[in-house]
């Protein structure tokens, strides 16, 4: 095994440069002649326009221009649209609402983009916005999904006056009703998983050009999928899609809504080329919240059915999706239906049915975050079990042991579209409790209770699907002086994508770190990408890359032949040496790259230089799974939640650099607690305001709200791909969410008190435990 190579805890090569402050965000960004954006938000949650006056704002100073939906239509712009093909209950087509980009008649959230103001500084354009003058007439709002389907709710849309965009089912509802006519003891519960906010580090921007000259557009973004964003907009514009291009540099975190359609990407080109200069927005910390695409807002009414021996028997589960007030593109869509696979989590439930409605709502739309569904499925079936195990007075842990998914029966086809390759899920459960000690937990809540705490465990088993089909690009290029620069069609946001890229490069061409550039994220340098989501890019990105190593070391087979004067065949490739076997000649992968570019030192008719491409598109998912254990100390007299301890036995697969995937556990399993614990996108639902837009009311997790963390692989290869790797990025949520709540209720239980829905506030727990020593328990 070589120092960078595979399975190496290699630090960050990118953190040196992201550390000294040498990053390059859209925030550091100033093209010459660059004008700005501020974009005139709605205060209202719903309300009819009666007419907007531009006049003042327009005559104020360094004011380039205020631009309306009126200036828009004028444009005839193409608009994007989703492709998913869903009914509403009555069987007519899904009502999908496309946002208009500035709103002209009705907005329909409060953050909903209505007037553009370009000013030549900042300041001008934010006073100018102040100045445009719009008549509002309030209207009725709703803004939770519950509420939304109520007969006599007010209407997001006129043209859908039950607020019911689509409805979708999977799974077998007559082999699930039979499961629960069978089944000895049933279990229902409802579980609400808020909206919440991503809150990247870098809030979203975009700087639109127009090169007159060239005719062509230049959008600076921090995106997930650059070569999407182009393609989007050059339908928008209606332009060939070389007439765009999107440079991405760094990305202060994308989480999943960073994704690749936002109005300003569109509003800051047009206007570049109607203005005829640069024109940058940057979105203030305090619009993101009503910017952002967010994430999550589930209700789930979920029953569990269970055979006397308590082994699984059905599962039938209906959500709400609140997916918000318009539907733009698939990724608004995709959370309520791409991972219900996940209900049915590791455990052998042979009748399932699922039913998601997705609901339309007086807030911004709903896209993938984190996981995109994936936690919250494991939230659901993992939460039930620590119920139904409660309810029948059984160990948690014992009850998810009678029906795991035994390692002999797999491939398992479970009853919910998922077929599980590979995995170790009872060894997984066994290591995790081990380490958490889990028989000791007794010992530990008699000495917190001691204190006057309360204590509780809590198990989440998380499976999930990742790096599902799709195609993803790589390229190798080298230099006639024989280094390389890898080209990926995948964007990085902070995974340490120049790391992992670069390990999987020197192992398979023993190339040495400071030989190898990294090149990610500009339309017109990589030739082409789909873009880093669904925890998808080392598993595809790194075999495209695999496999363009693959063609450079069989054109190299050739050349080495040559030069060695040896027969092709007798070459191997060894450690970033062509060497003839059973020999100690050899030459090195370097010298065969300047060969390469040198056309006398080639055999005749080879073509010279030495660069290649690789594509994957894998056939199947990967099933990421791992087991997690969070054990809370909570303060009875303030409610105060502590994490006392987290453990995950985690199975990604072949890991590439177990430094950067702990990074990656960490980090999901972070964004878990702090939903669970404090995070929410809040509404007022009498007037649809936003109530946590910044910092002051949007609590974000601390270093001080978590615990060291023990993350444990137990890896399993997959044979889906040549790496044998599995997605990771998500990893940490989808299992976090489930293991924190399980292990407050659990500790709630101890003195009655019942389960409280997320999030878990020190007020919320204070008043459980007190309705619980009032008299009012479970
Ligand atoms: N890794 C590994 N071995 C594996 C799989 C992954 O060592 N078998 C490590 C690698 O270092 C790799 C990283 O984990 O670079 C993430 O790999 P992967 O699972 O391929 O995920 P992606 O790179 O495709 O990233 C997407 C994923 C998603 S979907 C979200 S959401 C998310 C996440 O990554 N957003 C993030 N992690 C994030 N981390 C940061 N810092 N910022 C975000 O916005």
């Amino acid at each position: 095994m070589q120092q960078f190579g595979i399975g190496q805890s290699v630090p960050r090569f990118e953190d040196g440069r992201l550390l000294r402050g040498a990053g390059r965000y859209v925030h550091d960004i100033d093209l010459p002649g660059q004008a700005y954006a501020v974009i005139v938000r709605s205060p209202h949650a719903h309300a009819r326009v009666r007419s907007i006056d531009t006049s003042g704002a327009a005559a104020l100073p360094g004011v380039v221009a205020v631009l309306t939906g009126a200036d828009l239509a004028a444009e005839n712009l193409g608009s994007p649209s989703s492709s998913v093909k869903r009914n509403r209950p009555d069987g007519s087509p899904m009502f999908a609402p496309v946002h208009p980009i500035l709103a002209r008649t009705k907005v329909r959230y409060v953050g909903d983009p209505i007037a553009l103001v370009v000013a030549r500084t900042l300041n001008q354009a934010r006073d100018a916005a102040e100045r445009v003058e719009i008549d509002y007439e309030p209207l009725p709002a709703v803004v939770s999904g519950v509420e939304a389907v109520k007969p006599g709710s007010a209407a997001v849309w006129d043209e859908c006056p039950d607020n019911i965009s689509n409805v979708w089912q999977v799974g077998d509802r007559t082999a699930a009703e039979e499961a629960f006519r069978r089944a000895v003891h049933v279990v229902r519960r409802r579980y609400v998983i808020t909206r919440v906010h991503a809150q990247y580090l870098e809030t979203r921007g975009a700087i639109g050009h127009f090169d007159i000259g060239e005719d062509r557009f230049t959008l600076y973004v921090d995106c997930q999928y650059p070569h999407r964003v182009r393609q989007l907009l050059s339908q928008v514009f209606r332009v060939a899609e070389q007439k765009v291009r999107v440079i991405t540099n760094d990305v202060g975190g994308g989480f999943g809504t960073k994704g690749w359609q936002y109005p300003e990407h569109r509003l800051v080109l047009w206007a570049a080329r109607k203005l005829g200069c640069p024109v940058k927005w940057v979105c203030d910390r305090s619009e993101a919240v009503m910017a952002d695409e967010h994430g999550r807002d589930n209700v789930t009414d979920a029953e569990l059915a269970l055979d006397a021996e308590g082994k699984f028997v059905g599962l039938r589960v209906q959500t709400l999706a609140a997916i918000g007030a318009y539907i733009s593109s698939d990724r608004n869509l995709l959370p309520t239906f791409a991972n219900v696979g996940g209900l049915v989590g590791v455990y052998t439930i042979p009748a399932a049915h699922v039913q998601v409605t997705s609901v339309l709502i007086n807030t911004n739309s709903t896209a993938p975050y984190r996981g995109a569904g994936r936690p919250e499925a494991t939230y659901v079936i993992e939460r039930l079990i620590d119920d139904a195990a409660f309810e029948l007075g059984l160990d948690p842990a014992d009850l998810r042991r009678r029906n795991l998914i035994p390692s002999p029966a797999l491939p398992y086809k479970t009853a919910l579209t998922f077929t599980y390759d590979s995995g170790e899920f009872e060894r997984g459960m066994t290591l995790a409790l081990e380490h958490a000690d889990y028989a000791g937990f007794a010992t530990r809540r008699a000495e917190s209770e001691r204190r006057g705490k309360l204590r509780g465990i809590g198990i989440a088993n998380a499976i999930e699907r990742a790096a599902g089909p799709g195609l993803e690009y790589a390229e190798i290029r080298f230099t006639p002086a024989g280094t390389a620069t890898l080209l990926m069609g995948t964007k990085g946001q902070g995974q340490g994508h120049e790391t992992t890229f670069k390990q999987i490069a020197a192992e398979k061409l023993g190339l040495e770190p400071k030989d190898i550039d990294f090149v990610d994220g500009d339309t017109d340098k990589v030739a082409f990408g789909i873009g880093t989501y669904g925890s998808r890019s080392t598993v595809i990105g790194g075999t495209a890359l695999v496999r363009a190593a693959e063609k450079l070391i069989a054109k190299g087979t050739t050349i080495a032949a040559h030069l060695l004067e040896a027969a092709e065949a007798d070459i191997r490739f060894d450690h970033g040496r062509f060497v003839i076997a059973g020999s100690d000649r050899a030459i090195g992968l370097k010298d065969v790259a300047k060969a390469a570019f040198t056309p006398d030192k080639l055999p005749k008719g080879l073509e010279p230089g030495f660069y290649e491409s690789g594509t994957f598109s894998p056939a199947t998912d990967t099933f990421p799974n791992g087991s997690h254990v969070c054990e809370v100390e909570i303060d009875a007299e303030t409610g105060q939640v502590e994490i006392a301890s987290y453990v995950v036995v985690d199975d990604v697969g072949t890991v590439i650099n177990p430094l950067t995937l702990k990074g990656q556990l960490h980090g999901g399993i972070v964004q878990g607690i702090g939903q669970i614990l404090m995070e929410r996108v809040a509404y007022d639902h009498e007037s649809g305001q936003l109530l946590s837009a910044s910092f002051m009311d949007y609590a974000m997790p601390r270093a001080v709200d978590v615990c060291m963390m023990s993350v444990v692989s137990n890896p399993v290869p997959t044979m889906h791909n040549p790496l044998g790797a599995k997605g990771a990025g998500e990893a940490g949520t989808v299992g976090a969410l489930a293991a924190v709540m399980n292990g407050i209720s659990n500790a709630l239980s101890s003195v009655g008190a019942k389960s409280i829905d997320m999030p878990a506030t020190s007020e919320k727990v204070w008043r459980a435990i007190r309705s619980a020593k009032a008299g009012q328990g479970p």
